[in-house]
């Protein structure tokens, strides 16, 4: 099972261990450039895979594909995509982790080389053991005349270009039902058309602007990033889902007449995985563990993890029907409280400090989950819980409690102390 994490905390080895398996299935094992396919598979795809409810189904496969095939050049099963939250690690914002850097994705492109990347281990200059360029866009559209990766943030492109906000991805994260008629660019409301993104709503297409250059055109997997974004995008999916099992977690489900679309609904296959060998219909993509992988906001918080403000954990595993699930929510507001996920009107546990500045919440490697000020370096509150046993774990258990536990071992620290 896949671990899908917040690429804000991947350490130095995680981020090459991504980067160097991306490369490795771009230069090609014995069954050829996946990479490249896999730019031709979506650009091919343009109207099975976007301006539609399938938006989110679509790409799901599309990044297993991704992700299994990285597993596999690798012969290592525990390669897994990392997501970006641009909303929180917008590369604007200072003291945020973006993935933007020299020793991961690569900065931005520069003004003088026509946006050219001219770091990290994306830069068309780089050259492979043959001589060969290491990074070359092969796949372009008929409008790209460079063979090099390029970039332009929204800034240098307008000043007003700004990537979406914490706020927006709630409003998203709020929106029901799944998707409305007519299931296309102008459906006027729905969680998909809102998380898809036309303007003025714009989450998932104001990305790709933003971010600029080889983003912007339907070969936009030429930039690595475009994994990490649709990461988040999945993420985000699942989050609603959660949010949302009252809601039909697909439509169209097939079941009105008068509804004649041409769009995929519930059991249509989704092009190109159309094909006897290859069949894939929304409903088989509905639950990530079946896909074979999970998120670090599923369940758990591992030691050495961080939330910052606007993050939180679900309680694990799949929903059942009928029982709720929990969230536990390292608010905007500096506190953590554990809510009914879908029901925050009410939280259910808090630290029980109002009107504090935030900083970041993290669990210690013994065990002892902190929450830091603004300046991230002093405790606000601790739960004061330590084992020398460690490496130590959160959980948020489906019966709605929040565990600290070392390996193999009981709880150190259990909240609420008895159920309300
Ligand atoms: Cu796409
Ligand atoms: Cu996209």
């Amino acid at each position: 099972m896949a671990l899908r994490k917040n690429q804000n905390f991947l350490s130095t080895t995680e981020k090459k261990q991504f980067t160097d398996a991306v490369i490795a299935l771009k230069a090609g094992g014995s069954s050829g450039n996946k990479y490249d396919e896999l730019v031709n598979i979506h650009e091919q795809n343009m109207y099975a895979g976007h301006f539609g409810p399938a938006f989110f189904p679509w790409h799901r496969e599309f990044l297993t594909k991704f992700e299994q095939a990285l597993q596999s050049i690798k012969n290592d099963q525990s390669i897994a995509l990392p997501y970006w939250n641009w909303a929180v690690d917008n590369p604007q914002t200072p003291g945020s982790r973006s993935p933007f850097t020299a020793d991961f994705l690569g900065t931005n492109g520069q003004q003088g080389s026509n946006w050219q990347v001219k770091d990290g281990p994306f830069n068309y200059d780089l050259l492979d053991g043959k001589g060969n360029h290491q990074w070359p866009l092969d796949v372009r559209s008929g409008t790209e005349r460079y063979p090099y990766l390029r970039r332009q943030f929204g800034p240098s492109q307008d000043p007003k270009l700004s990537l979406p906000t914490w706020a927006d991805v709630w409003a998203a994260l709020q929106a029901t039902p799944y998707d409305v008629k007519p299931w296309d660019f102008t459906s006027p409301s729905g969680f998909r058309t809102r998380a898809e993104g036309d303007i003025p709503f714009g989450m998932h297409n104001l990305v790709h602007m933003w971010v600029g250059g080889s983003m912007v055109p339907m070969t936009s997997p030429n930039d690595p990033v475009f994994w990490l974004h649709h990461c988040f995008m999945d993420r985000l999916w699942t989050d609603w889902q959660v949010l949302h099992q009252d809601q039909a977690q697909y439509l169209p489900d097939g079941g009105d007449p008068n509804d004649p679309t041409k769009r995929q609904k519930l059991n249509d296959p989704m092009p190109p995985w159309n094909t006897p060998n290859d069949t894939v219909t929304p409903a088989n993509v509905l639950s990530t563990w079946d896909r074979g992988y999970h998120y670090d906001t599923d369940g758990m918080l591992l030691a050495g993890e961080v939330l910052y403000p606007g993050q939180g954990i679900y309680s694990a595993s799949v929903a059942v029907a009928g029982k709720p699930r929990y969230l536990l929510l390292y608010e905007t507001d500096g506190v953590l409280r554990l809510y009914v996920a879908g029901q925050q009107n009410a939280y259910w546990w808090s630290d029980n400090t109002p009107n504090r500045n935030n900083g970041k919440a993290t669990l210690e490697s013994q065990g002892n989950l902190v929450i830091y000020g603004p300046d991230n370096k002093t405790p606000v509150w601790q739960s004061y819980s330590w084992s020398n046993t460690g490496p130590c774990y959160l959980v948020v258990r489906p019966d709605g409690y929040v565990s600290i536990l070392p390996p193999q071992a009981p709880p150190i620290w259990t909240r609420p102390t008895k159920k309300p």
